[in-house]
């Protein structure tokens, strides 16, 4: 609805003294906790605004109604000066509520002849003013239900108060909208410069709920013994719970009939088809942990409210969103939280109506565990000689989804290259590993059996190398097979650190070296050690030594080999050593045999690829239209490994029809070999120093101590 400039300030400014109208001078005075404002503070800061940010710089001669306002009324605005303490608020006895309506008032007569002909160029503020004052109207009313929640005798701010209906029946599940999706502002008009830029963001398949969750469903949590289930909760929302006493919901109250809340109508009946409200993050995160679901992110939150059938995406809620408001405040998330929070408040034509509808917070929930960002690193800590604690099953499934959803940007991103590719990691999930191991028993796959024996003949040299107190981080420990040949031959180490980014493989390696030394601490970290990642806490002053075995190596392109190995250098910190297996050049027959084997064990670990693709994130391969090729490229020194499409196909990935011409190839995976010059030049322009180097007899493969130096 258009309505012009000065009809909608005068609107928008005598709605906020309507709402203050109810207070009485002490009321209005009163500041409950150091979140919230006095009411009559709210009053004077959104017309400091105008006249600070509009009056003083476009109305030549105004002057301020009193000087001191300038710095009593500031709120934030570090650029606009000084600014009374805000936990202070509520000292302010004077100027009285009196004299903050004359101001007004004198703010408003000064306006009024600005918004006769306002210059074109302060229009925009005009606009922020308004809808900051919009703000301010919701936070008075959250401020004042504080406030009159303290007094024992519970007095209503205005009897006749109604909260908006709540959506009616039973929730149900929504798919939302995944893969490249758009969110923040695009249209025009006034936005929050948090809103914008419109950017793509990429979902993995949700379903979420299509209305907010209920007071009912939290009733069933409380009895559920919620709020008195630590394993709910996040270690500091179990702490605030317990040091606060919470038992339900703020302004909650029992009462004989059962329970009761404080609205701003005065203490009513908790109505189970309400959505819940004044519950801090914490609690809905529990309340989701509970429930099997999980809090909807920003972007998840924000695609799905466009979808038909999505109840309460254009009423009253705020979305919580995990990755923003992390208060410990149980007071709704409002003003400047984040983009999410005032998309909800301030979307919309009929603002004003809706903002005042009094519906804080509110977990929505959907059905996937939690997420973790991928690429972050989740130290999961094993107790030092317990040995037999397993990961938390949570933990390994929020891997497996940012995993998920990590793969199939790769694949989007690498087949719709001109020349089709996809990173080698992905050949790893339980099966390639499976199939993997396999490869290293094959006659024709020496590098395995061959490193080994270096690592096994050589121990006494690489112990001595190396020294005593070692903590050993290795990245990508397999089936830790290797750690556990290792270890035992050093002297005294400190730690062993397994990282990699699929957790399964984890606990496998990290029992495997608790059994061949259990009074070894054992600290494994899921990551993409091929980003940057943090060591978990508890190593120490021990010497780090990492450990990089199998030709792995091999598998970064020259470049990249550079930029892990220095990468490396920095996780491991100062002093650090890295104990590196390469693979050699050699005859072109010996290595294309290696990575073509007669059994086709190497031809199945690649095509399980596309069985992957197919499982994990629904592409429709066929599978037994590709097939597996193997070449040495000897310009790159490498070994390259293929899948060839047979004929000229199609393929469907996330909604993308991707196409094939016949004989065209994915490059899954380059295994380059290293002459020893070359690759004692490639750790020195990582920043490293080669120190020793073993081999076997006939010289296949070598193993290198580095030093960053
Ligand atoms: C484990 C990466 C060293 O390149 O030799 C084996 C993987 N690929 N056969 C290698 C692999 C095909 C292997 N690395």
């Amino acid at each position: 609805m258009f309505r012009p400039l000065a009809l909608r300030y005068r609107q928008i400014r005598a709605r906020t003294e309507a709402l203050a109208a109810p207070l009485s001078p002490e009321d209005q005075a009163v500041q409950s906790m150091p979140d919230a404002s006095p009411a009559k503070w709210h009053r004077a800061h959104t017309t400091w605004f105008f006249e600070t940010f509009l009056l003083l710089p476009h109305r030549p001669g105004y002057r301020r109604f009193r000087e001191e306002f300038g710095y009593l009324f500031n709120s934030y605005y570090e650029s606009a000066g000084p600014r009374h303490a805000r936990p202070k608020r509520g000292m302010l006895t004077r100027p009285s509520t009196a004299e903050i309506g004359d101001y007004r008032a004198h703010v408003d007569a000064a306006m009024a002849e600005l918004l006769r002909d306002p210059p074109q160029p302060v229009l925009p503020l005009i606009e922020l003013g308004l809808q900051h004052e919009e703000q301010h109207q919701e936070l008075l009313l959250t401020d004042i239900l504080h406030a009159l929640a303290q007094n024992p005798l519970y007095p209503p701010y205005d009897p006749g108060w109604r909260d908006p209906a709540a959506a009616a029946g039973p929730a149900s599940y929504l798919e939302g909208p995944e893969g490249l999706v758009e969110i923040g502002w695009a249209g025009e008009g006034f936005a929050f410069d948090n809103e914008a830029p419109r950017h793509q963001v990429f979902l993995t398949p949700y379903r979420i709920t299509d209305r907010l969750v209920s007071n009912a469903e939290w009733l069933d949590f409380m009895a559920a013994g919620g709020y008195r289930t630590p394993g709910l909760w996040m270690s500091d929302g179990w702490a605030a719970c317990q040091a606060e006493d919470w038992e339900a919901p703020l302004h909650w109250q029992p009462g004989e009939g059962g329970w009761r809340q404080f609205t701003l109508a005065g203490l009513r009946p908790v109505d189970p088809a309400a959505p819940v409200r004044h519950i801090s993050w914490y609690e809905a995160e529990a309340f989701a942990r509970w429930a099997g679901r999980r809090l909807p992110t920003e972007a998840e939150w924000e695609a799905a409210s466009g979808l038909p059938g999505f109840r309460d995406a254009g009423g009253a809620g705020l979305a919580m969103d995990r990755q923003r408001l992390s208060s410990l405040s149980r007071l709704p998330p409002l003003g400047g939280c984040g983009r999410r929070v005032q998309r909800q408040i301030h979307g919309g034509a009929d603002g004003a109506a809706r903002r005042l509808a009094g519906h804080p917070a509110r977990p929505c929930a959907t059905e996937l565990p939690q997420l973790l960002p991928a690429g972050r690193a989740l130290a999961i800590r094993r107790a030092a000689a317990g040995g037999g604690r397993g990961m938390s099953q949570a933990l390994l499934r929020g891997a497996a989804t940012a995993q998920r959803s990590a793969l199939l940007a790769d694949a989007l991103a690498g087949l719709s290259a001109a020349r089709k590719t996809l990173p080698c990691k992905w050949l790893y999930d339980a099966e390639g590993a499976r199939l993997f191991e396999a490869i290293t028993r094959l006659p024709e796959y020496y590098p395995t059996r061959t490193e080994t024996r270096i690592l096994r003949d050589q121990a006494p040299a690489i112990a001595e190398a190396v020294g005593p107190g070692a903590a050993v981080v290795e990245f990508g420990p397999g089936d830790g097979a290797k750690a556990a040949l290792l270890l035992p031959g050093l002297a005294a180490p400190a730690a062993y650190v397994p990282v990699d980014i699929a957790p399964e493989w984890l606990e496998g390696a990290a029992s495997r070296v608790a059994a061949a030394l259990p009074d070894l601490p054992v600290l494994p970290v899921v990551a993409d050690f091929t980003l940057p990642f943090a060591l978990p806490p508890g190593l120490g002053r021990a010497p780090r030594l990492g450990f990089f075995p199998g030709s792995t190596i091999g598998n970064f392109e020259p470049e990249e080999a550079v930029a892990f190995l220095r990468r490396a250098r920095t996780t491991l910190g100062r002093g650090a050593r890295l104990l590196l297996g390469a693979d050699l050049v050699k005859d072109p027959a010996v290595l294309e045999a290696a990575y073509d084997d007669a059994a086709g064990v190497t031809a199945a670990f690649n095509l399980n690829l596309l069985h992957r693709l197919n499982r994990e994130v629904g592409a429709d391969f066929d599978v037994s239209a590709f097939h597996h090729r193997a070449i040495w490229n000897a310009a790159l020194e490498r070994v390259e490994m293929h899948l060839v499409s047979l004929w000229a196909q199609q393929v469907r990935l996330a909604g993308r029809v991707i196409r094939f011409e016949v004989g065209e190839t994915i490059h899954t995976e380059s295994s380059h070999k290293y002459r020893p010059e070359r690759l004692a030049s490639l750790a020195e322009a990582a920043g490293w120093r080669a120190v020793a180097a073993w081999t076997d007899p006939e010289r296949l493969f070598s193993v290198w101590l580095l030093e960053a130096g």
